[in-house]
């Protein structure tokens, strides 16, 4: 099978490049390096040692044997480099990460949020009308955000996309209908991603496009099967205030003596799922896209669900790390319920990973081996929600 990659220098791009690489398909991989850039601009890196794209690929080739092609343009910029490149790889699928996916990068200022929009929405409508005017017929699979829910779901559990709702159109007559789940973003770039299930909705609807949209909760972890083969591999371990997600921050956090930063009570609860699940996932969603005339597939990518709080304690108890409550710079609930559907996937045989599965060997091997890397001025989160 011939995929697409786009945004395939990422954190969860690299590591799914590699994994279906491995798995037999045919990886064409696209980045314009905006990231590798963020960390140019924030003055930060990764804290595992991540090698320059040419070294990846080549290293990839002599440990594999296998071939990838990398094509370094912005997607939402060069629509005709995009179309021409669908139109002469003729992939079955494409998989969509080319986005700014920091919620407190999107909210340092104007210029943050105009970026994260304008780099976001045109992205993804670039890959949508280029599948539409290549006249191929691809399978679109984005990675979306447990976020597009907002968190407040008055103890229901969260559905895979579509909540079934019943209207009263006459007295005593009810109408039964699926509608897409209400938005509820809690940053702009949650609200791009909330844009974007409109984007799908309507080229579905209009074009046919098949289109599985992946709605994944907070990735943790580092390493999967390929990346932890040689350190030419290794995956991108953010931890700075921007791009590090709560519990790798807590991870590194603890490996340097940090305390660990628990925004206002900790009783935020979110979704979770290791690096390894994602890039399964991602196979198990190119190998069974939906059908022609079908509407958009939604699945939700999480495993388990944590509140901020608990996740801090258990590192605590692990690394005996100490817990700070400091003040939230999010406008976010401080306390949730948090239950979500994720039958799609367990039905097409994933077997998770739990934090507790992982998370000692992900605390000694990487945080620990790496901690000399840290700069410990790039921890705090100073992007404000409400400056
Ligand atoms: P990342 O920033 O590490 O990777 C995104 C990649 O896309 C980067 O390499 C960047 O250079 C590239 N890119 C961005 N805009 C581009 C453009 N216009 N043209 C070409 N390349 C572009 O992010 P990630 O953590 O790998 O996330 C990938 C996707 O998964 C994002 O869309 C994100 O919203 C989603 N997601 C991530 C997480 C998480 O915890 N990391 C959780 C849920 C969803
Ligand atoms: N938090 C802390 N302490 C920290 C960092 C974060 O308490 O040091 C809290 C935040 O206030 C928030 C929660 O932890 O309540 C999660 O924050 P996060 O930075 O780990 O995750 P988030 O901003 O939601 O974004 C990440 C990814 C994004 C993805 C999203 C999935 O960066 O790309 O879409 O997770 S989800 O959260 O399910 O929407």
């Amino acid at each position: 099978m011939k995929v697409i990659i786009l945004g395939a220098d990422g954190f969860c791009g690299w590591p799914t490049t590699l994994h279906l690489s491995a798995h037999g398909c045919d990886v064409v991989m696209v980045d314009n390096l905006s990231r590798r850039n963020i960390d140019n601009e924030l003055e930060v890196r990764s804290l595992t040692p991540i090698s320059f794209m040419g070294e990846r690929i080549a290293a990839w080739r002599e440990i594999s044997g296998r071939c990838l092609a990398y094509h370094n343009f912005d997607v939402a910029k060069n629509y005709k480099r995009l179309l021409s490149l669908i139109e002469q790889e003729k992939p079955e699928a494409i998989v969509h990460f080319a986005e700014q996916r920091s919620a407190p990068y999107s909210m340092k200022s104007p210029r943050h949020k105009r970026y994260t929009v304008d780099n976001n929405l045109n992205a993804t409508n670039n890959v949508l009308c280029a599948i539409v005017e290549s006249g191929l017929d691809v399978h679109l699979v984005h990675l979306g955000t447990m976020g597009v829910y907002g968190y407040g779901t008055a103890g229901m559990q969260i559905p895979e996309g579509y909540l079934p709702v019943k209207l009263e159109v006459a007295p005593g007559v009810l109408v039964e209908k699926e509608i897409l789940y209400p938005p509820d973003p809690g940053s702009i770039y949650h609200m791009t991603k909330t844009q974007d299930a409109l984007l799908f909705y309507y080229y579905n609807k209009n074009d046919g496009v098949r289109v599985t949209d992946l709605h994944q909760g907070i990735v943790w972890g580092t390493q999967t099967a390929e990346t932890a083969v040689d350190e030419r591999l290794i995956n991108r371990f953010d931890y700075d205030g921007d791009y590090g997600t709560v519990l790798n921050r807590f991870l590194m956090q603890a490996a340097v003596g940090h305390h660990l930063t628990v925004h206002g009570t900790g009783g935020q609860t979110r979704a979770f799922i290791h690096i390894q699940d994602t890039v399964r996932c991602i196979e198990l969603a190119i190998r069974n896209p939906p059908l022609s005339g079908d509407r958009v597939n939604i699945l939700n990518q999480q495993t388990e669900t944590h509140q901020v709080r608990a996740l801090a304690e258990k590192v605590r108890q692990i690394t005996g790390a100490e817990i700070a409550f400091v003040k939230n710079p999010r406008v976010e609930a401080s306390e949730n319920a948090l239950q979500v559907a994720n039958d799609k996937f367990l039905s097409l045989g994933l077997n998770p990973i739990t934090l507790d599965d992982g998370l000692l060997t992900e605390v000694t091997e990487i945080a620990m081996k790496y901690r000399h890397r840290v700069d410990l001025s790039k921890i705090p989160c100073t992007s404000l929600w409400r400056p």
